[in-house]
């Protein structure tokens, strides 16, 4: 007996990938049935990003909701997938290599005193510091060691950086010092220089990069924020740039985002603000893997990336 095709219904808020998405996986498998949300298709998997409940309510037959993005706390926020259909999360598909150019960028800039001679620019002023940037190599300590931070912590390792890294549960990655756990947590910060935050956000990890976290490392210290807005305590963030204990920032999100005209990051000259894009979903990678995922879950076989929802991740 001749198995059904299977159908896919593709929907997103914001940006409108849909298309983009539906061409990508009909190159990959022409003869699935691909519906762009809205649509009348009964789907076996949906592909979503931030998606509506009535989505889930004409789709009662899903096997499993696939979250176009590595992030799933907007997802899990919205409670709009009903609890018995798996949520199933992107892993890398391209995206940790950006995060560890842009994670390095940002150190580089940090350590190689490039606000300083921005600053001097303006002024025409010609001043070296570089004395300074060889006997103070900063150390670089990252923040959740999952798909995108172990490979950042990886790459500015093998990049010649000192780096110390902090996840949940220990974590083993090459050139890299690993710390786990709340108990670990102030020693992790008390070396680190470049604070480099890839955590998903979480009960447990909101607001984490706050007055007292920032207090724990050395003066002078540079944050790189591309987890989520909600990591952070803005206001905490901005008091330590104006104190010094934070020399500068690195910022790619944002709470909320757009970042509102009139939030002072945006014009802060130690600050960089980048609009959410040291990492973008690249569509061919991504598709590849969702092809890759549902092609297992037709076969029976477990799959990778599933959500859990106890923990938020
Ligand atoms: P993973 O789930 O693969 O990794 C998460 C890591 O964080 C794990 O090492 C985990 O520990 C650690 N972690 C979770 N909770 C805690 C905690 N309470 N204390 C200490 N460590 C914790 O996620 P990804 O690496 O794929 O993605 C991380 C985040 O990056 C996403 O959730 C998203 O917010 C953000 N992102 C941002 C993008 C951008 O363009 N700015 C693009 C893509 C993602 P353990 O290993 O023990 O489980
Ligand atoms: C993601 C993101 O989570 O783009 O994939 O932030």
């Amino acid at each position: 007996m001749n198995k059904e095709p299977v159908s896919i219904v593709v929907q997103s808020t914001g940006i409108d990938v849909v298309p983009a998405i539906i061409q990508a996986l009909k190159r990959l498998k022409p003869d699935w049935h691909y519906g762009a949300w809205p649509c009348e298709i009964r789907a076996d998997y949906a592909i979503v990003w931030k998606p509506p409940s009535e989505l889930f309510e004409r789709n009662p037959l899903l096997k499993a909701a696939i979250n176009y993005g590595a992030g799933v706390d907007a997802i899990l926020s919205m409670e709009s997938v009903p609890a018995h259909i798996p949520i199933i999360r992107l892993e890398d598909a391209g995206m940790a290599q950006q995060m560890a150019e842009y994670a390095l960028y940002g150190v580089i800039h940090h350590h190689r005193h490039m606000q300083i001679y921005n600053a001097q620019q303006r002024d025409r002023v010609w001043l070296q510091h570089e004395d300074r940037a060889n006997l103070q190599r900063p150390v670089v300590g990252v923040m959740g060691l999952g798909e995108m931070g172990g490979h950042v912590a990886a790459k500015i390792a093998a990049f010649g950086y000192e780096v110390r890294g902090w996840s949940k549960s220990k974590r083993a990655v090459e050139g890299v010092q690993c710390f786990a756990g709340s108990e670990q947590f102030s020693e992790f910060l008390s070396a680190t220089h470049v604070l480099v935050c890839m955590l998903p956000l979480t009960e447990s990890t909101r607001g984490l990069v706050g007055a007292k976290t920032l207090a724990a490392l050395p003066h002078g210290s540079f944050l790189i924020n591309a987890g989520r807005g909600d990591h952070m305590i803005e206001a905490d963030v901005l008091a330590a740039l104006q104190s010094g204990q934070l020399a500068g920032a690195l910022l790619d999100v944002f709470a909320p985002e757009p970042l509102p005209q009139d939030n002072a990051l945006w014009s802060h000259p130690n600050v960089i603000v980048t609009p959410h894009i040291a990492a973008t979903t690249p569509i061919r990678e991504a598709c590849a893997q969702i092809v890759d995922k549902i092609e297992r879950m037709e076969r029976g076989e477990l799959v990778s990336g599933v959500v859990d929802r106890s923990v938020g991740y």
